[in-house]
């Protein structure tokens, strides 16, 4: 171990949560809490909780894949009904070695695949049912999609884990279905023999179940016997219907699970919990050692956990049970779980799920990603872009130790989680050095999970600046991995302070890394008065808001210029650290990090509209107010009523002004009201109108961006009026986002 530095500072903080050690508690999955047990001593065994190889296996896999593909893929619906007829699934062409292949790419270490959705039909030759695969056209009823994927699973490297429904429609809905069915509970041999397909696995199982268990054990029995190791099984929590009462035989399922893929972790239940939401959001604090009613390694349900905080301390007061269970943050790189479409079905940005990449594999959770394949059978061009860009940003940024050959501890730099210092309250800092000043914006934290438990509860990070220790980030607990993100600094000494901690800490690795930032395209948003905002450009993605700035969260430390003069921003311009009072006129911006600039963002800004008013106008539908067209909000809009007579609007804005021209920008999300051709008249006393000059604008259904209309003369005007003699398409309604006068 290196030396430490403490400060007493550091020391009484440490000191505060630190409780006395305990040596003779053992290392378990779950620790049973006494009646008689003190706060100090629910710590204690809470220190002690650690994850079952197979957890700390599924840990290490940080970043997986979800495939939906089904039925729905071709209804394009989420949720299926399970009367579908198995012939929709009309696939033509199977590609899992793209898929693989482009999952290995972005890095990903094993797929779960969707054999059985809600709506019942099943991916692979199952003996159970006919519904599925077999009484598709897909290579005349003969495909089995698990099986290719496990082919293509093993030619490139990947884990193979299932999705099967407890919910399923069609069991619901058949005549002859078993879901809820009523049957009684009697002893059955899983797997239950079907002439003609023997098993080639002989292993036997008796359980007491009913018809739909009976069904679902048999199913598993297939999956997991027939298609290679699976290391992971999946059961989802949602039931768009219940029948009859049904009840699942969890126990029995387990016991299947085990024996027959010993390796895999059941999700759903006790080894994996879903991280309580499906947008991609995570926990600035993620905590994998829980509190729990029930003994979760007999309990068969297992409580979605949703709240903000699950594991802090005052919860495991509350606990019956300590279990390690860890998160999955799932999500998916689509606007919805299955295919839609590749025009409206938006895809996530790289930057997105990047972001999500750093903050769920990197604050104590795996990130399920969901690529949802298309109807040829394959991951879409958009998804794989995003996936190879999000590939090469996770080698080029984690692939590269900049701690390499650095002075230090070196079990915390041999890479190797089982190697580890453990802290202390006297030695509670590690420090690095490197041979040469490193930059970096990325630092990696690992603690000896497996042996030590989840321990640390605040830490900082500090590097050696103009010979003084500046703190760079901190964070709050650790667990298997927290990746802290902050400004890049140069420094040669790093040191990691441990502030507040369970037990003593075993700090296992500690790595150093540089994110390549990305100066991003910005934009503008101006209000009434005439502030003005600049901020990253926003990627369109409207499925299920995670509430999180991706871009600003990768591009710490990018600055942005912007110039009103006309000159192209650089360094010397305005810095930007704020709103701004923009008169009128041209305003020009970029982002800059290490002198690399990204794109030039510039726009146009007409008068201020804090005094306009609106003077006239002929009609308004669906609440889309006239006032709409000026409220400075280009996502609002005015909508006028249909009709063919003519559509106009007419605003006082205020102050008599030369004007050289307008901006109209149309709603983007509503193409039904373009403005293409129009006139516009001017008054002084909004009584006397002059026909000004006509306009036209092209191509505004496909391109919905504003356009600007240069006068051919200035004109002095108080009053002006847009009237539209030409809706795009031939709409009969007339719709404005905004409204901008440009003045000389
Ligand atoms: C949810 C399901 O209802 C969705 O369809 C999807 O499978 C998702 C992963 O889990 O509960």
């Amino acid at each position: 171990m290196k030396q430490i530095l403490i400060t007493s500072a550091i020391v009484a903080a440490f000191t505060a949560h630190a409780v006395a050690q305990s040596n003779n508690i053992k290392l378990q999955n779950t620790i049973a809490i006494e009646p008689t047990d003190s706060k100090a001593a629910i710590i204690a065994k809470a220190s002690h909780v650690v994850p079952t190889p197979n957890q700390l296996s599924a840990l290490k896999n940080e970043f997986i894949a979800f495939i939906h593909f089904g039925p729905n893929t071709f209804t394009r619906m989420e949720w299926g009904n399970g009367k579908e007829d198995p012939k929709i699934f009309d696939l033509k062409e199977l590609h899992t070695d793209q898929w693989c292949q482009v999952m290995k790419a972005a890095g990903m270490k094993m797929v779960l695949l969707t054999v059985k959705h809600h709506d019942g039909f099943v991916l692979w030759q199952s003996r159970y049912t006919k519904h599925g695969i077999m009484s598709s056209g897909f290579e005349d009823g003969k495909g089995d999609i698990l099986k290719d994927l496990s082919a293509s699973c093993k030619k490139y490297g990947l884990k193979l884990g299932i999705y099967l429904s407890p919910a399923d429609l069609f069991q619901m809905e058949d005549a002859a279905g078993l879901y809820g069915n009523l049957s009684k509970t009697t002893n059955r041999i899983i797997p239950r023999e079907v002439t003609g397909r023997p098993f080639a696995n002989q292993t036997k199982f008796q359980f007491e179940i009913d018809d739909y268990n009976e069904y679902f054990l048999n199913q598993l029995f297939e999956v997991l016997t027939e298609y290679g190791p699976i290391d992971e099984v999946w059961f989802d929590g949602a039931h768009p219907k219940t029948k009859g009462g049904q009840q699942y035989n969890y126990l029995a399922w387990k016991k299947l699970i085990h024996t027959l893929a010993p390796k895999a972790v059941i999700f759903g239940r006790e080894d994996i919990r879903w991280c309580g939401n499906e947008a991609g959001a995570t926990r600035s604090t993620e905590w994998n050692v829980l509190p729990f009613n029930e003994n979760p390694d007999t309990a068969t349900h297992f409580p979605d956990l949703t709240n903000k905080d699950l594991g802090s301390d005052e919860q495991l007061y509350k606990a019956r049970y300590l279990h390690y269970q860890q998160a999955e943050t799932n999500t998916s790189i689509r606007e919805g779980w299955f295919y839609r479409d590749d025009d409206k079905q938006k895809v996530r940005s790289a930057d997105d799920v990047f972001d999500i990449y750093e903050r769920s594999a990197g604050g104590n959770s795996t990130f399920l990603l969901n690529i949802p394949p298309n109807r040829d059978g394959k991951f879409s061009n958009e998804d794989v872009k995003v996936l190879n860009e999000v590939g090469k940003r996770i080698s080029e940024t984690y692939g590269k130790n900049l701690f390499t050959g650095a002075k230090g501890a070196k079990e915390i730099l041999d890479n190797d989680l089982s190697t580890y210092v453990l802290l202390n309250k006297q030695q509670n800092s590690i420090e690095i050095s490197t041979v040469k000043p490193v930059t970096v914006n990325r630092i990696v934290i690992q603690e000896d999970v497996a042996q030590h438990s989840e321990r640390v509860v605040q830490h900082q990070l500090e590097a050696w600046i103009g010979n003084n220790w500046q703190k760079i980030a901190e964070a709050t607990n650790i667990g298997y991995k927290r990746i802290l993100r902050f400004p890049e600094i140069t420094a040669s000494k790093f040191r990691l302070t441990i502030l507040s901690s369970r037990e003593n800490p075993a700090i296992a690795t500690i790595s150093a890394h540089y994110y390549h930032t990305h100066p991003p395209q910005l934009q503008f948003a101006r209000d009434v008065n005439g502030l003005v905002t600049i901020f990253p450009k926003t990627h369109e993605f409207g499925w299920k808001p995670h509430g999180e700035n991706a871009t600003a969260n990768l591009n710490k430390g990018v600055e942005i210029y912007y110039t009103t003069n006309g000159n192209l921003p650089g360094v010397t311009a305005n810095k930007y650290t704020g709103p701004v009072q923009i008169v009128k006129g041209e305003v020009k911006a970029i982002a800059i990090i290490n002198n690399e600039k990204g794109p030039l963002a510039a726009e146009t800004f007409g008068i201020v509209k804090k005094d306009w008013k609106l003077f006239a106008a002929g009609s308004e539908q669906n609440k889309r107010k006239a006032s709409m067209a000026f409220d400075a909000n280009k996502q609002s809009y005015w909508l006028s009523a249909n009709s063919d007579a003519e559509h106009k609007i007419a605003l006082d804005l205020g102050n008599s002004y030369n004007l050289t021209g307008f901006i109209y920008t149309p709603p983007a999300q509503f193409l039904d009201g373009m403005m293409e051709k129009g006139i516009i008249q001017t008054s002084n006393d909004g009584k006397n109108w002059t026909d000004f000059e006509p306009f036209e604008f092209g191509n505004l259904i496909n391109d919905p961006t504003p356009r600007t209309h240069y006068f051919k003369k200035i004109i002095a005007a108080k009053y002006v009026q847009i009237k539209a003699t030409v809706i795009a398409g031939g709409k009969k309604a007339l719709a404005i986002a905004e409204l901008d006068f440009l003045e000389k």
